[in-house]
């Protein structure tokens, strides 16, 4: 080990601390794993507990913080980080691989949530309505839950742990967060940024370290009553058997299958613009990649060779050089697994259209680097177009109709996002009303969604939460109803109705009608 490797510390109470047991773990580059960005704490229950005890001691104050306030360190938050938008990008691509274009994109939504969220400090707004009874007052108003557990991924190292932070303390929670292992120095920028936006101390919290040691005591930690996860489907449910006793409010995000429909009629060099970007966008390491492409019969060939012929261009490489188009994979288990699924989807009769292999040789040995791959003759019931592979694989399936199109969208597992390329309006709306999915593009692939609207999935993607937009709010906060009664006497609810002259006149009638 090099002697420069920098050590990183735990973000605790304000304080960069090290790991109670004094244990480190590597975080290398995926393009090139002789390079270490550095030794990073490697946590367990004591760090966890310290953690915890920084933010429930925070939480009695933060709490008490007007909205406003709170928002305005959200809105200086955006602006650190809009300065320091070049340097936290280049640190993304050395720890996580995808193109510099990418990580700036990524820095930038952490950018547009703080200052969604900032503003939303002058709003958080509840409801005032009418009371039944006179002299009565009622609203509704959203009061913060407390400490949060955050357990984030490496696919948008700065930009989902910023979803779930910038909600969470505008609404007065207090954060402990456990990156991914893959991708800690990112989190540990976002904190240095929240620490010089003048979040006081033990508001944000960050533990590094594995799932076992250091999330599952987060998770676990009575005091902690929200956890909010990113991640798969697998662990997910763990996380949720995990909360379920204490009654714990949870907030999943998992995988993805995502169809892109292309009817007969759609613009075929944009439709296939749109699946090159939906598909191999951070190698294809998005829960919302486009894996499943529903290609009409009439053009499924034509489609699929020119799909083929683009992909088969994509030039790979270290995502710092501007030049390349696609990062490697994340870890050698992540380029095993889509290795595999390649495999599989040979031996299930698909056709190679592109790529299929690891990339070898100079620059690529030194990283996790796949080719850009592509199947033609996909089938609905193939493991590869049924599977969240999480890597820079599609499948085209053809399809013979819109509705056929929209039957298989529907029949796997996940419903995240989903997308259509037609020109026809009337095909497009019926497409957008039946795919089932939180998130619907059309003429677009099924990546690409803006932090002001909700961002989540259906059916074992998500648990019925959302996250960005204003939705977020109803994750990090609980709705209090309050009523005011300023008549001076004990009014009744649903009894002491008032006698109105209406249903006076109505009891009158039907008392004549039962004595008549
Ligand atoms: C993900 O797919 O894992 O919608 C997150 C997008 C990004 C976020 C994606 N804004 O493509």
């Amino acid at each position: 080990m090099p002697a420069n490797v920098p050590v990183f510390k735990n973000y605790v109470n304000g304080e960069w601390v090290p790991a109670r047991s004094g244990r480190l773990f590597e975080n290398r580059n995926p393009a090139d794993i002789t390079d270490c960005i550095g030794r990073f704490a490697d946590s367990d229950e004591r760090d966890v507990k310290d953690a915890v005890d920084a933010a429930a001691e925070a939480y009695k104050s933060w709490r008490l913080v007007p909205a406003p306030a709170r928002g305005e360190i959200l809105y200086r938050l955006g602006q650190i980080l809009k300065e320091r938008k070049e340097e936290y990008s280049r640190a993304m691509t050395r720890e996580m691989g995808k193109v510099l274009k990418e990580t700036r994109g990524d820095v930038q939504e952490a950018i547009d949530m703080a200052f969604l969220m900032g503003g939303e400090g002058r709003r958080l707004h509840g409801q005032t309505t009418h009371s039944e009874l006179p002299n009565k007052f009622a609203m509704s108003v959203r009061q913060p839950i407390g400490v949060c557990g955050f357990i984030t991924p490496w696919n948008f190292p700065m930009a989902i742990p910023a979803w779930k932070t910038t909600a969470a303390l505008v609404c007065g929670d207090t954060v402990v967060i456990k990156p991914a292992t893959d991708t800690p120095h990112s989190v540990l920028n976002f904190a240095q940024a929240l620490e010089d936006a003048g979040l006081p101390k033990g508001v944000f919290n960050v533990v590094t370290g594995g799932g076992a040691k250091a999330g599952m005591p987060l998770i676990k930690d009575r005091r902690v009553k929200v956890i909010s996860f990113t991640g798969s489907t697998a662990v997910g449910r763990t996380i949720n058997e995990a909360c379920a006793p204490d009654f714990k409010h949870v907030h999943l995000e998992m995988g993805g299958k995502n169809p892109i429909i292309v009817m007969d009629d759609a613009n075929l060099e944009l439709a296939v613009d749109g699946a090159i970007w939906g598909a191999f966008g951070t190698s294809g390491q998005r829960c919302t990649a486009s894996s499943r492409l529903l290609v009409h019969k009439k053009i499924a060939k034509k489609f699929t060779t020119l799909l083929g012929e683009r992909a088969g261009a994509l030039r790979v490489g270290s995502g710092l050089d501007e030049k390349v188009e696609m990062g490697p994979s994340i870890n050698e288990s992540q380029l095993d697994t889509v290795l595999d699924y390649i495999s599989i989807g040979r031996a299930e009769g698909a056709k190679l259209a592109a790529g299929g292999r690891r990339l070898t040789g100079k620059p690529y040995d030194k990283g996790w680097f796949v080719q850009p791959t592509v199947f033609g003759d996909g089938h609905r019931k193939m493991r590869i177009a049924t599977e969240e592979i999480f890597g820079p694989v599609t499948v085209v399936v053809p399809i013979s109709s819109l509705e056929e199109g929209i039957e298989i969208a529907n029949e796997t597992d996940y419903g995240l996002s989903g997308a259509i390329f037609t020109q026809d309006v009337n095909k497009a709306f019926v497409a957008m009303r039946d795919v089932v999915a939180g998130i619907f593009y059309v003429n677009l692939p099924t990546i690409g969604a803006e932090t002001h609207l909700p961002f989540g999935g259906c059916k074992k993607t998500g648990n019925g939460h959302r996250e960005a937009g204003l939705a977020a709010l109803d994750v990090f906060s609980e709705w209090k109803s309050v009523y005011v009664d300023y008549s001076g006497t004990i009014q009744k609810a649903q009894i002491d109705v008032p006698d109105l002259p209406a249903r006076a006149a109505a009891k009158k009638d039907s008392t004549r009608k039962r004595e008549g």
